[in-house]
């Protein structure tokens, strides 16, 4: 490998944000209904609602979004601007199949990611694909149970192969699903409806769901790579993880043990993606407590045959957990029990421990594991921004934030020897929070006029992190 030890001239420095999230326009250019766009606003701590369809009188923050369905040409301009070598942005899957299981694609979804992916090709911008970014068309919910259901396989690889064969020769870097792993923690709503399109029915058993429908992803995503492969082999197709480590409370070693096994539970769609197999300890948790999954020997082979390229990961923050809260110290870990405070970090308003050092740690974490090239596709502080009589918007909480991370992830490169393949920030212009919906839960460079209620102009303005960031781009990040 050339140019070991620093970052290669050719790393993707750029900003990240999903369809869902930014476009609105939710129906037009016969668009279908999404996952996402029966999610209502939450607040901070108030988990957003899912509701029965569109239900009239509700909020549905991402219906209109930042109107970048519309103004995405100026947008690009702006990220141009910054210097920005990529883009990462997810295909609408409803833009493309608008109920899921069509046999033949919608041409005007298409055409909108030429124009957009045409837009970006222009000034140089390399775009980043995710295939599934928490917006799965609704009625793959309704009609089939999400992905409880073997049939979605089929409905994601189509979709898969359409959008690859139409941008084979525009789009080179591709994600399979969004954080697939937040799923773990299947007993968030949230989670397994963003992720899966599953509603937990009275009596189910969700954690046998759950296995089952990160199977079939699993197996979907293993597919799409041998596809893709086969479509253009400069494809470079990555999975998307959620990082976040996980640490011990003390030197106890029950929590050292607890901390590891925690790790491995959040961390095992890792392992069927880049290795290709289930880890052992999985197997064995599933039959001792007789959960039922479809998997045949032929899925086992496509794990096998269809591993991923390079490992895409967010990054916000790290947990830390004790053995010794309600659980005992057993196989399984539960978000929602086994988690304590580490008195050694601070956290944003939203709660989210703020760890810089921690980048380093899962990057050297995931390289001993999986030893396949990292593109930190993620990574960003949610705050609420003011903007000063003047129109200026002095983030320099984000600025220390980001430029903390960039340090360490530099050391991971330079001193660790990690393969890093590029960096983009999360939101990179403020769109619509996932977890809470709401739009004043700002992440960008680029502040956007609306706020939780909707109102404003959607002008966009320019805040001090942009300016930063334009310089981090153009010194190679060595002016942080
Ligand atoms: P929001 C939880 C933990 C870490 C990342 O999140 C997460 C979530 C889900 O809330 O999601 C990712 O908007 C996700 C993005 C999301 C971003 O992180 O809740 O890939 O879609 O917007 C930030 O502040």
């Amino acid at each position: 490998r050339e140019n070991v030890y620093k970052l290669p001239q050719d790393f993707l420095w750029g900003g990240a944000v999903a369809a869902h999230q930014l476009e609105g326009g939710w129906r037009e250019g016969n668009k279908g209904i999404s996952v996402a766009d029966v999610m209502t606003n939450g607040a901070n701590g108030v988990e957003r609602k899912i509701t029965e369809g569109v239900v009239a009188g509700e909020y549905y923050p991402n219906h209109d979004a930042i109107d970048f369905y519309h103004q995405y040409k100026a947008d690009i301009k702006l990220f141009t601007e910054m210097g920005f070598k990529c883009f990462r942005t997810s295909i609408a899957w409803t833009r493309i199949f608008p109920k899921g299981d069509e046999k033949e694609p919608n041409e005007e979804g298409l055409k909108f990611y030429d124009d957009l992916f045409d837009e970006c090709l222009k000034y140089g911008i390399e775009p980043v694909i995710t295939l599934s970014h928490f917006e799965m068309p609704y009625h793959l919910v309704t009609e089939y149970g999400g992905w409880r259901n073997r049939k979605l396989i089929d409905y994601f690889v189509n979709f898969a192969t359409t959008v690859f064969e139409r941008y084979k020769d525009k789009v080179k870097y591709w994600m399979t699903f969004n954080e697939i792993n937040n799923q773990t923690d299947y007993k968030r709503g949230f989670s397994i409806f963003t992720n899966s399109g599953i509603i937990p029915k009275d009596g189910e058993n969700v954690e046998e769901t759950m296995f089952q429908a990160a199977h079939y992803e699993a197996i979907a995503s293993a597919l799409a790579v041998q596809i893709g492969h086969k479509i253009n082999p400069e494809f470079k197709i990555g999975a998307m993880i959620a990082m976040v480590p996980l640490y011990p409370a003390t030197s106890d070693p029950k929590d050292i043990l607890k901390a590891q096994r925690a790790m491995q539970w959040r961390y095992w769609l890792g392992d069927l993606q880049v290795l290709g197999k289930y880890p052992e300890w999985l197997l064995r948790y599933q039959a001792e407590h007789h959960l039922e999954i479809d998997r045949t020997l032929e899925d086992l082979d496509v794990l096998q045959a269809g591993t991923v390229d390079y490992l895409g990961f967010s990054y916000y923050m790290s947990f830390t957990v004790s053995a010794h809260g309600a659980a005992e110290t057993v196989f399984a870990y539960d978000e929602m029990e086994d988690l304590v405070r580490n008195e050694y970090l601070p956290a944003s308003d939203w709660g989210w421990q703020i760890d810089p050092e921690g980048l380093r740690y899962a990057m050297n974490w995931m390289n001993d594991r999986y030893h396949i090239p990292q593109f930190i596709v993620e990574n960003g502080l949610g705050a609420i921004d003011k903007v000063e009589e003047d129109g200026s918007i002095h983030d320099e909480y984000r600025i220390d934030y980001l430029k903390k991370h960039i340090e360490q992830m530099k050391l991971a490169v330079e001193k660790d020897g990690i393969e890093l393949m590029g960096y983009t920030p999360w939101g990179c212009i403020d769109l619509v929070s996932a977890g809470s919906g709401q739009m004043d839960k700002r992440y960008g460079f680029i502040y956007v006029d609306k706020n939780d209620k909707a109102e404003g102009t959607l002008k966009r303005s320019r805040k001090d992190s942009f300016y930063w960031y334009k310089k981090v781009i153009e010194s190679q990040g060595t002016q942080l």
